[in-house]
């Protein structure tokens, strides 16, 4: 079976090239700061956007044409192409990681038993094709906000039933972890939020959930398979709220209830300007909490309040999140997944890979453009000047080595508090510089 017998596989060919099929500017094998940009990179196809996806909007039917679809059979022989069309895809596109949903990949059939069978089926084909390509799995999750079941969420429901099937979905999702060896495992809260508080006790809701991820840790232990747990804020969208808001709200979930040794945060760029944030900033907020785990590569409409899930072609934007991601040292074991759809007018199966091709250009941009600012000491210089006054003053050093007290402070005020003198932070001369560096 091959979907895309009719293009080659994509490779380098600079920003002069006509071939709609060529990257401008990924280049695997490139050096950026010491390191290859497939290794900066770690790319991955997410299996719901890329294979499932059919263009339904609330305001029409499908649209996309994807053969692997189309071929008749059971629900089972359908996921089965459905496998190797994604593989195809991926390896075209010379993208080394994936990321799936459970019912993504599998059908759930009737009950609980069938889903599992089918699972195990798939992932006897996804283990093989793994075999055959070198591709890993970056991540898997447990779907637990479709089925209406979940309609008030999971571990946040008001049914303990209901908390019961997630938890079976999830034990599951970490069994097929460990046969995948997938490197990390996501939470998106998905609907564990809430619609209106008069009937929701908010408190015994995060005690709950904490209770489960507590469960999903030890279940990894015993059955020796800890991937790295990955929590996905974003604000709204399904639920009115959701308790994972942004990063420093997860991040206050995770102190509260003692998880930080093993989760970190999975952001996306649409969540966060959902949440009136820049990307940047949410990826600034997780390292600064030592919490950086992966990404979710994709971006809103600036006119739109809403998860468009569009592919990333911001540049500014990716670059100043790319140089987030360098000064945290890379992701580790995270990766830069495309959680991102075709737009319902890209419909052609062939515009699957021009969209990747699209967002891993932008990010092979920006990490161009952000490894120049770090090598210029361009964004570096302008901080450390900002706060230098931390260093170069008596008073600043003080503060900054504990031993400055309210007193030694209020003395130092009262006798040379007329003479500060602020300096200009020249940001417009500062942005206007960064245009420089989107290359
Ligand atoms: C939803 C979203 C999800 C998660 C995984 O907005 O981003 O696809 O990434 O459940
Ligand atoms: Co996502």
């Amino acid at each position: 079976m091959a979907y895309f017998d009719n293009i080659p596989t994509v490779k380098f060919e600079g920003t002069g090239t006509k071939n709609m099929f060529a990257f401008r500017h990924y280049n695997p094998d490139e050096i950026v700061l010491g390191k290859t940009m497939q290794d900066q990179l770690h790319f991955a196809l997410a299996f719901w956007h890329t294979i499932t996806m059919d263009g339904t909007d609330p305001f029409g039917s499908a649209t996309m044409e994807r053969p692997w679809d189309q071929e008749g059979g059971s629900e089972m022989d359908r996921a089965h192409r459905r496998v190797e069309a994604f593989f195809e895809i991926a390896q075209k596109l010379g993208v080394k990681y994936y990321c799936f949903h459970d019912i993504d990949i599998a059908p759930t059939g009737e009950t609980l038993k069938d889903f599992y069978a089918n699972l195990d089926e798939i992932t006897d084909h996804l283990l093989e094709k793994q075999n055959e390509t070198g591709i890993k799995l970056l991540w898997n999750t447990a779907n637990m906000f479709s089925n209406p079941r979940y309609m008030n969420g999971v571990a946040s429901s008001n049914r303990a039933e209901v908390f019961a099937y997630g938890a079976a979905q999830v034990k599951k999702g970490l069994e097929l972890s460990k046969k995948l060896g997938g490197e990390n495992y996501v939470f998106w809260g998905g609907r564990e939020g809430y619609e209106s508080l008069l009937n929701t006790d908010m408190g015994l809701e995060m005690d709950h959930m904490a209770k489960f991820f507590h469960m999903a840790v030890d279940y990894a232990k015993s059955i020796d398979h800890l991937p790295v747990f990955l929590l996905e804020p974003k604000p709204k969208e399904p639920m009115k709220h959701q308790y994972d808001f942004d990063a420093a709200t997860a991040m206050a979930f995770l102190e509260k209830y003692d998880l930080t040794d093993y989760f970190k945060l999975n952001l996306e760029t649409n969540h966060a300007w959902l949440a009136g944030h820049t990307f940047e900033h949410e990826l600034n907020t997780a390292r600064t909490f030592g919490a950086l785990g992966s990404v979710d590569a994709n971006q809103g409409d600036y006119l739109l309040g809403w998860d468009t899930d569009e592919f990333p072609t911001l540049v500014i934007d990716i670059t100043l999140a790319m140089y987030q991601i360098l000064l945290n040292g890379g992701l580790n074991k995270g990766g830069i997944n495309f959680d991102a759809k075709v737009r319902r007018t890209s419909f052609k199966a062939e515009d699957l890979l021009l969209a990747h091709i699209a967002g891993m250009d932008t990010y092979a941009r920006a990490l161009k453009g952000a490894a120049a600012i770090i090598e210029d000491k361009f964004l570096s210089d302008i901080v450390d000047a900002r706060y230098a006054s931390y260093k170069n003053t008596e008073v600043g050093r003080s503060i900054e080595n504990g031993s400055a007290t309210f007193e030694s402070l209020a003395a130092y005020a009262l006798e040379h508090g007329e003479e500060i003198e602020m300096e200009s932070n020249h940001l417009e001369y500062i942005k206007s510089v960064l245009n420089d560096y989107l290359v």
